[in-house]
C-alpha cells in the first residue's frame, strides 16, 4: 500500500508541477487572483507572458485588459462565440466574447442600460474590439426575419462609416477619425430591434491635407482604385490617385495593409443593404468626386495681383456633379461677397485666399456628406415599435494620439479621451470609493491621479482654453493665433499643466518654440502649434453653433452616465505594428495611465458585485425557509437571514447600510446558480399539479 500511496503522491506532485508550470507560463487570468499586492512589474510580467501565448485578454474583476497582438488569432469564430454563450463570465479563458455575454445577459435579467467603454492610445485596437462585440451579438442574439434585417445593417454600418471616417496615420493604419457611439436597442426577449449611431467631431482638415505618410479618407482610394469603369467615366475620374492632389499628399497613397478594390465592393454591397437607393448612391459618389475635382483647381495671380481660374475641365466636373452653374462657382471660389446697404460687392479673392476657399468648400462638402450618411444609417436602423426597449451603448472614439507637429485635430482628440478618463475615475475610483464610505463600509482610500484638473484646464468657464478661443473667435480682424496664443499665457500661465515658450525653462527643463504651448495629459506631454486653431474653431462655431466641442461632450458624459458602464481597456505593444513584440517601457506607460493599478487596487480591496437589500432579498428569498415567501422585518435583516442559511463565510460578504457587497463574482454566481434550480424545479412541480386540468 505505500508503494501505492507513494506514486500517487508523485502523480500529485506531478500534476501540482504542471499546473503550476502552465501557470507560470501563461500567466493568471484575472489579475484580482493574485494573493500577493502586485507590483507594477509583476502586473506587468504577467501581461507579457500572455501576450507571448497569444492570450491578449486578461481580467481586472470584470474590466477586460486587451494587448493588440498585430495578427489574426483563431479566436474569433462561431465555434468560440458558442462556447462563450450563457457561460459564467469566469469559467473561461478571459475574452471580448465573454464581457459582451455578460452584458447582455446582466441587461436581460436586470432590464436596464449599459455601455462599454473601449479605450486606449490610437492604434491600441479600440475599433476591432467594438467590431467583435457587434459580431458577436450578431450571432448569439434570437433571430427572425425581421431581426436579421436590423442585425445586418447594424453591421453593414460599420465598413460604411469606416470607408468615409477613417484613414491612414503614422499610429494606425485604419484610423477613426471621428468618434463613434452607437446604441443597439433590444427588445425583452434579447432580440436586436434597432440602433443609433452618434458621431462626434469628423477630422475634416484631412480632405485637404493629409501629413507625409498618411493618407485622406478611405473612400476616396476606394473609389478610385475598385469604382466600376462606368461609374469613373459619369464621375469624370480616371483610375490613377497620383492625378489627384487632395490624394498624394502624404505621399502614400498605396498602403499594404489595405485592399481599396475589395473594400470599395464591401462598402458598395452594404451600402445597398442599409436602405441607399441607386440614385443616393449617385448623389454620395458624385460629391466625393466632386471633392476631388475641387482639389486640382489651380489658382493663378492675373496681373493685378488676383486670383484667377483656368481650369475648364475641372470646374465642368464640379459644377456638374455639385449642380451649380459654373459662372456661380467660379464667382464664389474667386470673390468674396460683401453686403453693403443696399447693394452686394464683390471684392476679389488673392490667390492664398481663393486656395483657401477652395479648401473650405471641399471641407463642408465632406463634413456634411459624412452627417447625412450617419443620418441615413439611423434611419435604417429606426425601431417605430414603442414598447420598452433596453440598450447597449459602445463607445468607440479616436485615441489619444502625439505626432511630430500637433494641432487642433489633436487637441479636440486628446481632449475627448481626458474626458473618458475622468468618466472613468468617477465611475470606478471616486464613486467606487465614495460608495464604501457612505455605506459605513471600512475603507483604506487608494489615492490615484484625478485628470479633473486637466479637464478644467481645458473646459472651465470664462477661463478654460475652450472659453478663451470662443471668445477670440469673436474678434475678427483683430485676433489671430498668436494672440489667443498670449491670452492663454495671461490666464492660465501659472497652470501646472500648461506650458509656453516663456515658462517652458522652469516647468519642464524643455524649451518650446513661440507659436507652440504645452499640454500635460493623463497620457503624456503634448506639444500644439498654435497655427490654424482659430480659423479651425471657428470653422466648428459656425457648424454647429457655439461651444460646440464642450456640448457634445458634455451630451455624450450624460448619456453615459445613465447606464451601467462596462470596461474595455485596450493597449498597443509596440509601436511598429509588429506581431510578437512587447516593449515593455511602453506598455508600462500605458499600464500606468490607464490607471489599471488603481484599479486593481481597489477592485482587490473591495467588493465585485453590489445589491440594494430589497432587490437582493426579492430575487434569492426563495432559497431560505424564513424568507419564504414573504419576510416581516427589513430588508437587510432579511438578507442576513438568507446569507446565513446559504452559508457565506464572513470574509466573503460586508454588510453596508442600504446594500449588501459581495466580494467575489463566484460567491453570486453560485447563489444564482441554485436560484436557476430552484425555480427549474418550481416550474416543474407547478406543471404537475395543473397537469390533470
Ligand atoms: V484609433 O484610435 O482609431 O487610431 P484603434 O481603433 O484603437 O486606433 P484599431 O482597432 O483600428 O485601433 O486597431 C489597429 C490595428 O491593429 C487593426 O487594424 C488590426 O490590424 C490590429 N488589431 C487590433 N486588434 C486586433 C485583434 N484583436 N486581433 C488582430 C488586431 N489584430
Ligand atoms: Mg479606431
Amino acid at each position: 500500500p505505500s508503494i501505492k500511496l507513494d506514486s500517487r503522491c508523485n502523480q500529485m506532485l506531478r500534476n501540482m508541477e504542471a499546473s503550476l508550470t502552465a501557470r507560470d507560463r501563461v500567466g493568471i487570468q484575472d489579475f484580482v487572483l493574485l494573493d500577493a499586492y502586485m507590483s507594477e512589474s509583476a502586473f506587468l510580467d504577467n501581461l507579457r507572458k500572455r501576450f507571448h501565448e497569444n492570450l491578449i485578454y486578461t481580467y481586472i474583476g470584470t474590466l477586460l485588459v486587451s494587448v493588440n497582438p498585430y495578427k489574426e488569432l483563431n479566436i474569433y469564430n462561431k465555434k468560440q462565440m458558442d462556447t462563450y454563450m450563457g457561460v459564467n463570465f469566469f469559467e473561461l479563458p478571459p475574452h471580448i466574447y465573454a464581457l459582451a455575454d455578460n452584458v447582455f445577459r446582466t441587461m436581460l435579467s436586470e432590464f436596464n442600460n449599459h455601455f462599454i467603454l473601449i479605450s486606449g492610445e490610437s492604434g491600441a485596437g479600440k475599433t476591432e474590439a467594438s467590431k467583435k462585440i457587434l459580431q458577436f451579438y450578431a450571432v448569439s442574439c434570437p433571430s427572425t426575419k425581421l431581426l436579421n434585417n436590423v442585425r445586418d445593417r447594424l453591421l453593414l454600418s460599420n465598413p460604411v462609416l469606416e470607408a468615409f471616417g477613417n484613414a491612414k496615420t503614422l499610429k494606425n493604419d485604419n484610423s477613426s477619425r471621428f468618434g463613434k457611439y452607437m446604441d443597439i436597442q433590444f427588445d425583452h426577449q434579447g432580440g436586436a430591434v434597432g440602433g443609433h449611431i452618434l458621431s462626434y467631431l469628423l477630422e475634416k482638415s484631412r480632405v485637404v491635407h493629409q501629413n507625409h505618410g498618411e493618407r485622406n479618407f478611405h473612400i476616396f482610394y476606394q473609389l478610385v482604385e475598385g469604382g466600376e469603369e462606368e461609374l469613373l467615366r459619369w464621375l469624370g475620374l480616371e483610375r490613377n490617385c497620383q492625378n489627384y492632389s487632395y490624394l498624394v499628399q502624404g505621399d502614400c497613397a498605396k498602403v499594404s495593409s489595405i485592399n481599396d478594390k475589395s473594400d470599395w465592393r464591401t462598402v458598395r454591397g452594404a451600402l445597398s443593404v442599409i436602405h441607399f437607393s441607386e440614385s443616393d448612391i449617385e448623389d454620395l459618389f458624385g460629391i466625393i468626386a466632386s471633392v476631388l475635382h475641387l482639389g486640382n483647381i489651380k489658382f493663378e495671380a492675373d496681373v493685378r495681383g488676383y486670383a484667377s481660374l483656368n481650369n475648364d475641365q475641372e470646374m465642368h466636373w464640379v459644377s456638374k456633379l455639385l449642380g451649380i452653374p459654373t459662372q456661380v462657382l467660379k464667382q464664389g471660389l474667386t470673390h468674396r461677397k460683401i453686403e453693403a446697404k443696399t447693394e452686394e460687392v464683390l471684392s476679389p479673392f488673392s490667390v492664398d485666399h481663393a486656395v483657401y476657399a477652395r479648401d473650405a468648400l471641399a471641407k463642408a462638402i465632406y463634413g456634411r456628406t459624412f452627417n447625412w450618411l450617419v443620418n441615413k444609417i439611423n434611419e435604417s436602423l429606426v425601431n417605430t415599435d414603442f414598447s420598452r426597449k433596453t440598450v447597449i451603448g459602445l463607445l468607440d472614439i479616436y485615441g489619444f494620439e502625439v505626432f511630430y507637429v500637433n494641432s487642433f485635430e489633436q487637441f479636440c482628440i486628446n481632449y475627448c479621451n481626458e474626458k473618458l478618463q475622468q468618466l472613468f475615475i468617477q465611475l470606478t475610483l471616486k464613486s467606487e470609493q465614495e460608495e464604501y464610505e457612505m455605506e459605513g463600509i471600512e475603507w483604506e482610500p487608494v489615492p490615484f491621479f484625478n485628470n479633473k484638473i486637466i479637464c478644467d484646464l481645458v473646459e472651465e468657464k470664462h477661463r478654460g482654453m475652450i472659453s478663451l478661443l470662443d471668445e477670440e473667435c469673436l474678434r475678427p480682424g483683430e485676433a489671430t493665433d498668436l494672440t489667443f496664443l498670449e491670452k492663454l499665457e495671461e490666464t492660465i500661465g501659472g497652470h501646472p499643466h500648461f506650458v509656453t515658450h516663456k515658462l517652458a525653462d522652469i516647468k519642464t527643463r524643455k524649451t518650446l518654440d513661440r507659436g507652440d504651448f504645452r499640454l500635460l495629459h493623463y497620457a503624456g506631454e503634448v506639444t500644439y502649434c498654435v497655427v490654424g486653431f482659430l480659423d479651425k474653431n471657428n470653422d466648428l462655431l459656425y457648424r454647429n453653433g457655439k461651444e460646440v466641442m464642450r456640448h457634445s461632450l458634455v451630451g455624450l458624459t450624460e448619456i453615459l452616465m445613465s447606464k451601467e458602464p462596462w470596461y474595455v481597456r485596450c493597449i498597443k505593444p509596440n509601436d511598429a505594428k509588429q506581431p510578437g513584440r512587447f516593449d515593455d517601457v511602453l506598455v508600462r506607460h500605458q499600464v500606468k495611465y490607464l490607471g489599471l493599478m488603481e484599479h486593481l487596487r481597489v477592485r482587490r480591496a473591495g467588493f465585485a458585485y453590489r445589491r440594494k437589500y430589497e432587490i437582493f432579498l426579492q430575487r434569492y428569498k426563495a432559497l431560505c425557509p424564513d424568507t419564504w415567501p414573504h419576510w416581516k422585518g427589513t430588508a437587510a435583516e432579511g438578507v442576513r437571514c438568507l446569507i446565513q442559511h446559504l452559508g457565506y463565510k464572513p470574509d466573503e460578504y460586508k454588510m453596508g447600510r442600504t446594500k449588501i457587497f459581495i466580494r467575489h463574482p463566484r460567491t453570486l454566481f453560485a447563489t444564482e446558480d441554485t436560484f436557476q434550480v430552484c425555480k427549474h424545479r418550481l416550474a416543474t412541480r407547478i406543471q404537475a399539479k395543473y397537469k390533470g386540468y
